[in-house]
């Protein structure tokens, strides 16, 4: 008697367990090509020039969020941190990285298309696009940028 009790309060469990699975499977779900991306001006704590369009998720709120950030040849992303670890794919063009406090481009790494970097939290980076470029960018929200110097930040800029 004892025996089925457990046995029915497990099934029950396997059974919600089942029911919650399937119900974030169907609701997230999301199949796009890059045609049909829609692309807008990029936060403000990006410098002008830039486009970003949101692939899943929602960068300001928790959770997992994707987003592609489309820049001109030479566009240029001084040092700075996020929260949580940042992953870049180079989509198209070609994308250069380096770590640390200052833009530095002797130190940078080139990613062409198919490239991937993952930015740790808290740690320093900076990057820039040497040809028109467009990569995407995948992480925990809610997606922050803090520059290392409060100057290269075009929102404090505006501010004033
Ligand atoms: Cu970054």
């Amino acid at each position: 008697m004892r025996k089925t009790l457990l046995w029915s309060i497990g099934l029950v469990a396997i059974m919600i367990g089942v029911a919650i699975a399937q119900e974030s499977m169907t609701d997230n779900h999301v199949l796009t090509t890059a045609k049909d991306l829609k692309w807008g001006d990029a936060p403000p704590v990006f410098e002008k020039g830039a486009t970003m369009a949101l692939v899943s998720g929602d960068p300001s709120k928790d959770g997992l969020y994707c987003v592609r950030l489309k820049m001109p040849a030479g566009y240029r992303i001084n040092a700075h941190w996020h929260p949580t670890d940042e992953h870049v794919t180079v989509i198209s063009g070609t994308f250069a990285l380096g770590m640390g406090d200052k833009f530095d481009k002797t130190t940078m790494k080139e990613l062409p298309p198919g490239g991937y970097a993952l930015l740790p939290a808290q740690m320093h980076h900076y990057a820039m696009a040497k040809t028109a470029a467009i990569v995407q960018v995948h992480g925990q929200g809610p997606f922050q940028l803090t520059y290392v110097n409060p100057a290269d930040d075009p929102t404090q800029r505006t501010a004033k």
